[in-house]
């Protein structure tokens, strides 16, 4: 029997409480209005971003469905949907593209304005909201809430890809693996023969340690408190990897020694200020570039001496690391599919999605990089 045009009762993971585990709760999923899309979800990456909005680091309204980084099937589109169809394979876009703001517009810009992620007011484009719980409204995260089986996006917000696709490997494409390969390849433009400082070997600074990698980077600096993260993180480029509790003075200056004066690229890929100042202080001071990755505590700034800057430094950031989404995520999965890349090496653990507060543990004790959970 058709689901179209009809309210969807399914299970979902809702936060109630900040710092509380998710409940499985059956939710109601309306279906989409005009320009929106309800999507079949089939697997969904937990990424650290989920987990800043479980901690309160990263405010959003509750209770929320989160979820950012998955792939599923379309299960009916709304009026005026002509870049999607029921059956086809997507990717939701945590970042939307809708090809008319001032970013959109521009070559460069990736921040589509009807993002949700500097506001984060919980809800679609419209300001309403299409997931329930009695009745109640449940807020939406970014835009597309995908621990949930059934989700609503706005059209924008959501990229057919290849028929062929692995659902379960490709929704990496959706956060982690963009994110991090974006960093390198387009924010920083990473040349051949440089030398790269990664900080923070999660699934995300992997993907960056792999994007510096195909741009050719001669060395690879892999930093992380956890040195159970280092194969890995060889595993996908990383030529060495430190970590700063061997070392008595500060990581910055252990870098600029490695790296004869300092690193040409560095990442910030953790979230935390003081790795973000030892990023942009281990690069070189007339030419390096550093770029943050990691999303740090809304609330908090730092002081930093406009020094560092003068003397030729490039400091940056970029979220989707850089890519316009619905432009280049069908492109990055047809790369996958022609083994351009893998990302096998990120996929730690595979999990039922009513186990998802295992997975949260599993990343909160550092024993995943990527846990994939499947509907
Ligand atoms: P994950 O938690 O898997 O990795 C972080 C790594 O940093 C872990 O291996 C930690 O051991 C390590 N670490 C923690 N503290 C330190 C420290 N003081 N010094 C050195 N290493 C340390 O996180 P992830 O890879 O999923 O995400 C990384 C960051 O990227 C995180 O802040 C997340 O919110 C952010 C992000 C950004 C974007 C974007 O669009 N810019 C998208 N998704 C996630
Ligand atoms: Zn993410
Ligand atoms: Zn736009």
């Amino acid at each position: 029997m058709s689901t179209t045009g009809k309210v969807i009762k399914c299970k979902a993971a809702v936060l109630w409480e900040l710092k509380k585990p998710f409940t499985i709760e059956e939710v109601e999923v309306a279906p989409p209005k005009a320009h929106e899309v309800r999507i079949k979800v089939v697997a969904s990456g937990i990424c650290r971003s989920d987990d800043h909005a479980v901690s309160g680091s990263l405010a959003v309204p509750l209770p929320v469905v989160l979820g950012h980084e998955a792939a599923g099937i379309v299960e009916s589109v709304g009026e005026g949907v002509t870049t999607v169809k029921p059956g086809d394979k997507v990717i939701p876009l945590f970042v939307p593209q809708c090809e008319k703001c001032t970013v959109c517009k521009h070559p460069e810009g990736n921040l589509c304005l009807k993002n949700d992620l500097l506001k984060c007011q919980g809800t679609m484009q419209d300001g309403s909201c299409r997931l329930t719980y009695k009745g109640k409204t449940v807020y939406s995260f970014l835009g597309i809430s995908t621990f949930s089986q059934y989700t609503v996006v706005d059209e924008n917000a959501v990229a057919k890809i290849d028929a062929a696709a692995p659902l379960e490997k490709v929704c990496l494409i959706g956060c982690g693996f963009s994110t991090g390969y974006g960093s390198a390849v387009k924010t920083a433009k990473v040349k051949p023969g440089s030398t790269c400082a990664v900080f923070g070997l999660g699934g995300v600074g992997l993907s960056v340690i792999m994007g510096c990698k195909v741009a050719g980077a001669a060395r690879i600096i892999g930093i992380d408190i956890n040195k159970d993260k280092f194969a890995k993180a060889k595993e996908a480029g990383a030529t060495e990897c430190i970590s700063p509790q061997d070392f008595q003075k500060p990581i910055e200056e252990v870098l600029k020694e490695m790296s004869g004066g300092g690193v040409d690229f560095s990442f910030e890929v953790i979230g935390r200020l003081d790795t973000m100042m030892a990023a942009l202080m281990c690069c070189q001071e007339s030419f390096g570039v550093s770029v943050i990755v990691g999303v740090p505590p809304g609330s908090e700034t730092l002081p930093v001496s406009p020094i560092l800057l003068l003397t030729g430094r490039t400091w940056k950031g970029a979220v989707f690391g850089g890519f316009k989404s619905k432009d280049s995520v069908p492109k990055l999965v047809t790369d996958f599919m022609a083994k351009k890349f893998s990302l096998d090496p990120l996929i730690t653990h595979i999990l039922p999605f009513e186990k998802i507060n295992e997975g949260f543990e599993l990343l909160r004790s550092g024993k995943s990089i990527r846990t994939i959970l499947t509907f």
